[in-house]
This record gives structure tokens, C-alpha cells and sequence, in this order.
């Protein structure tokens, strides 16, 4: 079977429950291709999932942006994978750049988050990418790959787990990957899981692509053989992220 298109609305630390309605609303109304052809996931920031996962429509799902990396207790401030489970939400965002470097979350962390989020029946959106700095010194494969790797040493099950490659110098930035430098690192990406898990999982496993994804950019990037769908920030927020979800077909 294929690799069905992803598109992750990632709303970060945004929103009031005025605006979550709206969105809401926006998504509800607009004409999005089938669940047999894109999965659509929206990851609002953790107080407002109930009453997202409550008012979307029943074709799109929802995703925690974050959980604790074991089970819960004395841990203020965090929130649990079991309490995600407990609420319903059956993604989790990991790894994000945003946490990497400013929460200083390492590799390691994050592969023993991905792995006990997966323990606990959680779908896992697991990024990875390298600043420009890295990009700039030739590294950014050996980057992505030790990113990868620490999640591929705690994981030997990759069914629900999906890979989203996000420069870190692209995002928010407005400064999109080109279609060709994106399909470069998903290729090499694949053929790492390919080396290093197994070639099964290197052909089933979803790659998707963050950074300043939007309306105008998003069909040539999809045209892409191993770009797989999108993890979207800014405009995720926007009704425009409609037409992203349709540059599935
Ligand atoms: C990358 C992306 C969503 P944006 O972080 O994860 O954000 O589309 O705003 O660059």
C-alpha cells in the first residue's frame, strides 16, 4: 500500500478560544479531499484539545504538541502520555525544533519520548532538522541522521510513527526549502531508514516536510516523490491551510 499524504496543522502557543472557534468553524466548512487520501491532524496548544477534538469535524484528528517522557507524577507543569490517551488524542507532537533548542531537549530525550509515547498507543509526529548554521557546514544529513538514529535505537516498531523534516532555518521564517532541496533530505532520509531499520520500514514510513509551508508553495513541494505531506505553523491558522490539505490529490 501507498503512503498515504499527512498534513499536520501545528498551532504552536497561539490562540484564544474565540479564535480555536473560528478555525474550528473555517475547517469544518471547507471541502477537503477524502480520509482515503489525505489524514488530516490538528495540533492545538494542550488546553484547547478538548474542545477541539470535541467541535472538528470527524474526519480530521487531533495532536498533543508535547508530552512527559515516562509516566506521569511529580512533574509540574507536564503533561503525561497517559492522560493524552485518557483524553482521546491519538497523535503527539515530538521533537520539535522549537523545543530542541530553546528547552534544550537532546537527541536522547527525545527518542526516550517517542518511545514511551508509542508504549502508550500514542501516534507520534517526530521531527527532525538542522539549523543553517549546520546547513551551511555540510552536515545537515549527519545531523537529521543522529536525530533519527536516537529515535531508531528505542523504537522497533515504526507503524505509527511519522517523520516530519523541518529546517530549522525555514521555519517561520517565510524562507521555504526548495521542492528539490526538501526531496534531497527526504531521499537521503529514506535511505538511511532503509541502511539502518529495514527497507520495509524505509518505503511505508511517512516523511513529511515543515517550514513556511503555505497556499502557493505547497503543490510543488507535494509533487515531490518523497515528500510524503506536511507539518504546517503559520498557516495552519489561516483558511489557506484548506488548500494545503487539498494539494493531497
Ligand atoms: C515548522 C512549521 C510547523 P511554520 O515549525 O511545525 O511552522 O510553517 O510556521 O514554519
Amino acid at each position: 500500500m501507498g503512503r498515504k499524504f499527512f498534513v499536520g496543522g501545528n498551532w504552536k502557543c497561539n490562540g484564544t478560544t474565540g479564535e480555536v472557534k473560528k478555525i474550528v468553524n473555517t475547517l469544518n466548512e471547507g471541502q477537503a479531499p477524502s480520509q482515503d487520501v489525505v489524514e488530516v491532524v490538528i495540533s492545538p496548544p494542550f488546553v484547547f484539545l478538548p474542545l477541539v477534538k470535541e467541535s472538528l469535524r470527524p474526519d480530521f484528528h487531533v495532536a498533543a504538541q508535547n508530552c512527559w517522557v515516562k509516566k506521569g507524577g511529580a512533574f509540574t507543569g507536564e503533561v503525561s502520555a497517559e492522560m493524552l490517551v485518557n483524553l482521546g488524542i491519538p497523535w503527539v507532537v515530538l521533537g520539535h525544533s522549537e523545543r530542541r533548542l530553546l528547552l534544550n531537549e537532546s537527541n536522547e530525550f527525545v527518542g526516550d519520548k517517542v518511545a514511551y509515547a508509542l508504549s502508550q498507543g500514542l501516534k507520534v509526529i517526530a521531527c527532525v532538522g538542522e539549523t543553517l548554521e549546520q546547513r551551511e557546514a555540510g552536515s545537515t544529513m549527519d545531523v537529521v541522521a543522529a536525530q533519527t538514529n536516537a529515535i531508531a535505537e528505542r523504537v522497533s516498531n515504526w507503524n505509527d510513527v511519522v517523520l516530519a523534516y523541518e529546517p530549522v532555518w525555514a521555519i517561520g521564517t517565510g524562507k521555504v526549502a526548495t521542492p528539490a532541496q526538501a526531496q534531497e533530505v527526504h531521499s537521503e532520509l529514506r535511505k538511511w531508514l532503509g541502511k539502518n531499520v529495514n527497507p520495509e520500514v524505509a518505503t511505508s514510513t511517512r516523511i513529511i516536510y515543515g517550514g513556511s509551508v503555505n497556499g502557493a508553495n505547497c503543490k510543488e513541494l507535494a509533487a515531490q516523490p518523497d515528500v510524503d505531506g506536511f507539518l504546517v505553523g503559520g498557516a495552519s491558522l489561516k483558511p489557506e491551510f484548506i488548500d494545503i490539505i487539498k494539494s493531497a490529490e
